[in-house]
C-alpha cells in the first residue's frame, strides 16, 4: 500500500484541495490527476461506480500523486471491504449519525487490533505478494483515511460522539442532504441549517479532526478554508459547467458585438 500522502498533510495542519468524480473512465481520471488535485473522492453513492471500475480509477490517481478515496453506498462492512480491497486509500462515509455508526466505519476498514475488516490477497494487500500480510495491516491500519459525512438532523445532535472516535480523520459537512433533512431543500442558506452547520463546524474545529467541507466554486473554498476546513471538495460537474458556461457566454458575446 503507498503512503497515503493525504492523510499525513492534513495530519501535518495543510489545506488540500479535492473533488468528487463519478465516472468510470480511467483516462479522464488520470487527466484529473495530472490536473494537480491532492485527492478524489470516487462516488459510488452518487454513482454507478463499482468496485472493479474504482480499482481503475485508484490506479489512474496512483500515477500522478492523487489520493483515491472511495465515496461508498451505505455503512456496511461488505460494502466499504470491497471498495477498500480494490486499493483505494480512504473512504467517506455518507449519513453518520451516531456515535455507533462512526465505530461501526471503524470496524469496517480497519484490520485487527483496531476493527475486524476481512483480510485477502487483494488489489489493497499487493495480491500477497508485496509484503507479509502483518507488514501490511500494520500499514494500511497507519494510512487507511476516514472520513465520515454529517449530512441529518442526528448527524448534527450526535457530532459530539462522533468526533470523539479516535480513528475518524475528517468530519465532512454535506450541505445538500442536511438542508433537504431539515425541510429546506436547496437552501443551504437557511438559518435552520446553518444552525446546524455551525454546530458541526464549531464542535469538529475544537476537536483534533480535519474539517471537510463541500464547495461549488473558488470563492467558496476560500470563505470554508478561512472558517478552518482543511478538506475541500467541489465537483466536477459545478467546475465543468462553470467553465463551459463561461466559454460560451464569451465566445456569443463576442459574435454578438462583431456583427
Ligand atoms: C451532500 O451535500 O449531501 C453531500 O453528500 C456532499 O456534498
Ligand atoms: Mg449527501
Amino acid at each position: 500500500m503507498i503512503e497515503n500522502t493525504t492523510k499525513r498533510r492534513l495530519a501535518g495542519g495543510e489545506t488540500l484541495a479535492g473533488s468528487f468524480f463519478r465516472y468510470p473512465v480511467g483516462t479522464l481520471a488520470e487527466f484529473m490527476a495530472l490536473g494537480g488535485w491532492d485527492f478524489l473522492v470516487l462516488d459510488a453513492e452518487h454513482g454507478g461506480l463499482q468496485p472493479r471500475d474504482v480499482e481503475d480509477l485508484s490506479r489512474a490517481c496512483e500515477l500522478h500523486g492523487t489520493t483515491p478515496i472511495v465515496r461508498v453506498t451505505a455503512n456496511e462492512p461488505s460494502t466499504i471491504l470491497r471498495f477498500l480491497d480494490a486499493g483505494a486509500h480512504g473512504v467517506q462515509i455518507p449519513w453518520v449519525e451516531s456515535g455507533a455508526a462512526a465505530e461501526a466505519a471503524v470496524q469496517a476498514a480497519k484490520y485487527q487490533p483496531r476493527g475486524s475488516r476481512g483480510l485477502a490477497a487483494t488489489r489493497s494487500a499487493g495480491f500477497g505478494i508485496q509484503a507479509p500480510y502483518g507488514d501490511y495491516v500494520r500499514q494500511s491500519n497507519r494510512e487507511t483515511l476516514l472520513v465520515a459525512q454529517i449530512e441529518s438532523a442526528e448527524g448534527a445532535a450526535n457530532i459530539e460522539d462522533i468526533v470523539d472516535n479516535d480513528a475518524i480523520d475528517v468530519i465532512f459537512i454535506g450541505p445538500t442532504d442536511l438542508s433537504n433533512a431539515l425541510g429546506h431543500v436547496g437552501c443551504p442558506s437557511h438559518p435552520d441549517v446553518r444552525a446546524a452547520i455551525d454546530r458541526i463546524t464549531e464542535i469538529t474545529l475544537a476537536s483534533d479532526k480535519a474539517l471537510g467541507a463541500f464547495v461549488g466554486n473558488a470563492a467558496d473554498a476560500l470563505a470554508w478554508r478561512d472558517r478552518g476546513a482543511r478538506y475541500l471538495c467541489t465537483g466536477f460537474e459545478g467546475l465543468m459547467a462553470g467553465a463551459i458556461r463561461d466559454y460560451l457566454e464569451a465566445v456569443r458575446t463576442t459574435e454578438g458585438a462583431s456583427t
